[in-house]
C-alpha cells in the first residue's frame, strides 16, 4: 500500500521512533509545529476517524492513553499539551492513515485562528 505511515510502521521509511507496541507506533512529526510534536499512529491502516468502528474503541482509548504516557515521558504533562485528530479536507488532513498529533512544549492559542496551523 502506498501509505507513508504504513511504510514507517513497516520500517521501510525512516522516522524518529519513540514508542511501539502491538497496536500503535509513535514517532516525531517531520515538520514540527511546536517543540514537542509527535504522531501516535495505529499499526493497522485506517484512513481517518471516519473509518473507525465500534470494534476500535480499545484502539482509540489506547492511542489516547499512549499519548498521555508519552507526554509524561517528554516532560510536558504538567505544562500542558494538546491532542489533535485532523479528519478530512476542511481539517487539513494530509496523510490518510489515522493519526493523533501530540503537540506541546509551548503556549498554544485556543480557539485557533483561521490558517494558524496550516
Ligand atoms: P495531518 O495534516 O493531520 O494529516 O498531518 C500529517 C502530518 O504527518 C504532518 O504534520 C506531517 C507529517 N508527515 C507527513 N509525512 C511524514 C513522514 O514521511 N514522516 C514523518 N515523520 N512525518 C510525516
Amino acid at each position: 500500500m502506498n501509505c507513508v505511515f504504513c511504510q514507517i510502521i513497516e520500517g521501510k521509511l525512516p522516522a524518529r521512533l519513540v514508542y511501539r507496541d502491538e497496536l500503535v507506533t509513535v514517532f516525531h512529526d517531520r515538520a514540527p509545529i511546536t517543540p514537542v510534536h509527535l504522531l501516535v499512529v495505529p499499526n493497522r491502516h485506517l484512513e481517518s476517524l471516519n473509518q473507525v468502528q465500534e470494534a476500535d474503541r480499545e484502539l482509540l482509548g489506547h492511542m489516547i492513553l499512549t499519548a498521555q504516557q508519552i507526554a509524561a515521558q517528554m516532560g510536558i504533562q504538567h505544562s500542558g499539551y494538546r491532542l489533535v485528530i485532523n479528519t478530512g479536507r476542511d481539517a487539513g488532513q494530509s496523510v490518510f492513515h489515522l493519526h493523533l498529533h501530540l503537540i506541546g512544549g509551548t503556549r498554544m492559542a485556543f480557539p485557533l485562528q483561521p490558517g494558524e496551523f496550516s
